[in-house]
């Protein structure tokens, strides 16, 4: 049963208004978007240790600029998703802290090793191609302070799908143990992309309520099927074999069939039993631990100033 208040919200949503932080919204509404933008922003911050891995060994000086530029770019979508989570109620350091003691997610992908420079390829092609996949439509999400983030980090986004696919194009182009590190980076990073976009349709516990308040904008599996039909001809031209022997054109329903991921090793990824689960958060600990002594700074600062002003 629905109140007259939650029935007036949804024709809002129906309707196609934005939802703005002062406005009355149902519990669960606030609820889902906490859980989803936070899970979001530390995705971005957690996702700079596999690419952090490679800024010290990149082969050039101009691929570790760009490298550079593409993390500290993820260290910014952080920040502007947890401002957005924050309009919800919620404050970062509590967002940090749910991080840090394993009660909130981040994506399973960066839980997987970056072990050679393809691997940068492979991350920016795939990992960030999988990310703007999902995140295009999200520009349209019901709720505007995300809405908005989503705007600024894609237009960011595309430029790291296109430098992830500048480095395979070279790798490609390069020795046959280029070529060779190359289709090895595809064959790790296949399956952990298409888990990016979650569970199957149906053992997806949210998406029916989060797509009626317009939360999300697509199914998992829609969102799935649309990544794989644009990478395929992506992998071809690079020359690069897909590590799936039942990918097929599907004429009828105009889409690749494909395998789908080991769904029992995503769910034990996403209980911590990854490859790198342990490490990561361990990573984000610590930084969090060290950098005590310059939020204390920040804080000491902050109260001179007041006392200055208004003594
Ligand atoms: N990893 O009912 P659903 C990036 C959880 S891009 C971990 O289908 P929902 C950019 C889910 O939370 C990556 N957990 O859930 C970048 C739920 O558990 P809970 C970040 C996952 O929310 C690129 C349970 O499974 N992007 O960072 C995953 O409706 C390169 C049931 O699943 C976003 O977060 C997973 N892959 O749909 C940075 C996009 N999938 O919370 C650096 C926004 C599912 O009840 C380098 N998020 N789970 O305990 C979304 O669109 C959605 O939250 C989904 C999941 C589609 C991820």
């Amino acid at each position: 049963e629905m109140t007259p208040e939650e029935i007036a919200f949804q024709e809002r949503i129906d309707r196609g208004e934005k939802i703005e932080p002062k406005e009355w919204m149902p519990e669960g509404y606030r609820k889902t978007l906490i859980r989803q933008v936070g899970q979001h922003a530390h995705s971005e911050i957690v996702g700079q240790l596999p690419e952090g891995n490679w800024i010290t060994r990149a082969p050039t000086l101009e691929r570790k600029a760009i490298l550079l530029a593409k993390v500290q770019d993820e260290a910014g979508h952080g920040l502007y998703l947890y401002s957005a989570a924050e309009t919800l109620g919620v404050s970062r350091d509590e967002l940090l802290e749910a991080l840090h003691s394993g009660k909130m997610k981040y994506s399973s992908i960066f839980n997987y090793p970056t072990l050679t420079w393809a691997d940068m390829g492979a991350v920016g092609w795939l990992v960030d191609g999988a990310a703007i996949m999902n995140q295009v439509p999200l520009q349209r999400t019901s709720y505007g302070p995300y809405s908005r983030a989503m705007i600024r980090i894609c237009k960011e986004e595309s430029f790291h799908q296109r430098q992830g696919y500048d480095i395979m194009m070279k790798m490609c182009a390069g020795t046959p143990e280029q070529k060779a590190m190359a289709q090895d980076a595809l064959n790790r990073f296949w399956y952990p992309a298409l888990m990016m976009f979650g569970p199957s349709d149906k053992d997806s516990v949210h998406s029916a309520q989060s797509m009626a308040w317009k939360i999300k904008m697509n199914t998992n599996d829609e969102l799935r099927q649309k990544f794989v039909d644009q990478t395929v001809p992506q992998a071809k031209y690079l020359g690069l074999t897909v590590p799936d022997d039942n990918l097929v054109w599907n004429e009828e329903k105009g889409g690749h069939d494909f395998s789908e991921p080991d769904w029992a090793e995503f769910y034990d990824v996403i209980a911590g039993n990854g490859p790198c689960n342990a490490e990561r958060l361990g990573a984000r600990v610590t930084a969090w631990e060290e950098g005590a002594w310059f939020r204390e700074g920040l804080v000491a600062h902050a109260r001179k100033a007041e006392a200055r002003r208004t003594s």
